[in-house]
């Protein structure tokens, strides 16, 4: 009788899963399973302002946006942004009109800690937090935390910031302040927003705040710094937190896809995989831990004929290998673009972002004809690139939980009628489907960057990525949905691709399609079937 149960099931879910295969490979209906998750995001210095409010202190964007001539496109700042500090129960209202599973938001370290570290607790700074945690969860949307999100106090930049091995301390005493201010609240925590770019884009490009040069030193040991602090604050939340409040901790990484150009074979693309990617993760996720070997045989070998007496990507010891192996509970991943890559021509210079140390590979990137482009310089479109990235990850690391963190177009238009940004969406939707259905990648989320339109870092104003509008003239700020609101929030609440032919606005349907309670009832079928 089991065994009969048992091949039913196997039977109606194939048929279940071959008819979802065709429809998503022919690009009609198609749903997600019930259990997948949908949310949005943004991050405090995008949206927060309040810069000098309330008891917060300066971080480093805060002062290079002010203190350096040209470092921001449009001479702007972060000062006021969409002014969330005082607005944040319209963004409350704005995920909850969306019908969102959980917000995406980030804690600006200074607002906690004015002094950078644990001797003083900032009361508003905790208010505020707690407020906005509390009026996601009333209305039934779980708060999703970043801890870091580039906001480093001042006051510890001016001690080296991450390029001072005491840093892991540091960043580790805040992350305890807030598991114990907010672990009740908070059970999905990202520990670091995109360690690759506030390390490459800093210290290689000396573009991002604190805009230090520093190529092929200082994108080294903060690479090196940064994992040591993540896994030492998974490492205490594993310790002292999870037994009491069961939460999930990664860090996420923004990954460019990487294809190898015409007439060059997979190993240029793995190898620039291996820089963007594999420095961020192998050292986590791999079963041997420390850096991908790869890598750090070329950067010790270009060491040395440049007459550094070590290598200048100082090796990790045994203990430090095994401190930050294993340190996590999915995978963040955020995708926007892509590129090919290609043996560098003798002499070539190198363009800035997305180009991050590929010189040291002798690797240069380029963007292949056919892709869509956006109205960004750095921003090309490449949907398929967003499946191809997580079946590389379950290939190198095994069947872990992706978690998609951020995937959103940038528009530098203000209009409300966003086509392209629903075209983006659904299109992106579809691979990740694909992976589900045809990888096999066992992905649970999935977050559209962003909420609304923000201060969108070394770019200020002009590029826009918001499902709402934001009206930065208004000192109401006023917030508009989009198009693509409309959209991902169908999306949202049928879990379906497809607009249904009622839908006429957020509050259309409030359900998710029944499809997906038949699918949980067959799974459960099947779950039991096996444990029996
Ligand atoms: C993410 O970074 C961030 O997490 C998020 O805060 C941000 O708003 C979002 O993506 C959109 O950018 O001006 O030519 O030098 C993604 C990686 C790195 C992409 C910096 C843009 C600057 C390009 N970003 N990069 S350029």
């Amino acid at each position: 009788m089991l065994y009969r149960t048992f091949v039913l099931c196997i039977l109606v879910r194939n048929t279940w899963s071959s008819s979802w295969k065709s429809e998503v490979e022919e690009g009609s209906k198609v749903h997600f399973p019930p259990w997948f998750k949908f949310g949005s995001a943004t991050a405090s210095h995008q949206i927060e302002g309040a810069w000098n409010a309330s008891g917060k202190t300066p971080h480093i964007w805060d002062v290079f946006a002010h203190t350096v001539p040209g470092a921001i496109s449009d001479g702007s700042n972060g000062d006021v942004a969409c002014d969330s500090y005082r607005l944040w129960r319209e963004d409350v209202k704005m995920a909850a009109d969306l019908g969102l599973d959980f917000y995406r938001f980030s804690i600006s370290w200074p607002r906690i800690l004015p002094s950078g570290f644990p001797n003083h607790i900032n009361e508003e700074g905790v208010r505020y937090y707690r407020e906005l945690m509390d009026g996601l969860l009333e209305v039934g949307i779980e708060p999703v935390v970043t801890i870091y999100h580039w906001e480093l106090p001042q006051s510890l930049q001016d001690l080296g910031g991450w390029t001072n091995p005491l840093v892991v301390d540091w960043y580790a005493d805040y992350a305890r302040v807030l598991f114990t201010l907010y672990a009740d609240r908070v059970k999905t925590w990202i520990t670091l927003n995109e360690p690759m770019v506030f390390c490459e884009a800093t210290y290689t490009l000396g573009s991002h705040a604190p805009g230090i040069l520093s190529p092929g030193i200082g994108n080294f040991l903060c690479n090196r710094h940064a994992l040591l602090a993540h896994a030492k604050a998974w490492r205490i939340y594993d310790q002292e937190f999870r037994h009491k409040y069961h939460g999930k901790l990664a860090l996420t990484n923004n990954l460019l896809w990487f294809e190898p150009d015409e007439g060059h074979g997979d190993e240029v693309a793995e190898l620039v995989r291996e820089l963007g990617a594999g420095m961020y993760s192998h050292p986590i996720y791999s079963k041997e831990g420390g850096w991908p070997p790869v890598i750090e045989k070329i950067i010790a070998e270009r060491s040395r004929r440049q007459g550094y007496p070590k290598s200048r990507l100082p090796p990790f010891t045994k203990e430090e290998i095994k401190f930050i192996r294993g340190t996590y509970d999915f995978y963040g991943f955020n995708y926007y673009t892509a590129r090919l890559a290609r043996w560098a021509k003798p002499g070539e210079v190198l363009g800035k972002w997305p180009h991050f140390g590929t010189d040291e590979l002798n690797i240069s990137l380029v963007v292949k004809p056919e892709w869509k482009k956006s109205p960004l310089d750095w921003f090309i479109i490449y949907p398929e690139g967003i499946r191809r990235q997580m079946k590389w990850l379950k290939r190198k690391y095994g069947n872990i939980e992706i978690f998609i963190m951020e995937n959103g177009l940038a528009n530098i238009d203000p209009r409300l009628d966003d086509t392209d940004r629903v075209d983006f969406y659904r299109e992106h939707l579809r691979q990740v489907l694909l992976s589900i259905y045809e990888d096999g990648v066992n992905v649970t989320g999935y977050t559209a960057w962003s909420l609304m339109d923000n201060y969108e870092w070394i770019d200020g104003y002009h590029s826009k990525f918001g499902l709402y509008a934001v009206d930065f003239s208004d000192s109401e700020r006023r917030r508009t949905p989009r198009a693509s609101a409309f959209y991902y929030s169908s999306v949202v609440r049928t879990g379906s691709l497809v607009l249904p032919a009622t839908y006429t606005s957020y509050t259309a349907s409030s359900s998710k399609n029944a499809l997906s309670y038949i699918t949980i009832v067959i799974n459960f079928m099947l779950a039991l079937s096996l444990i029996k």
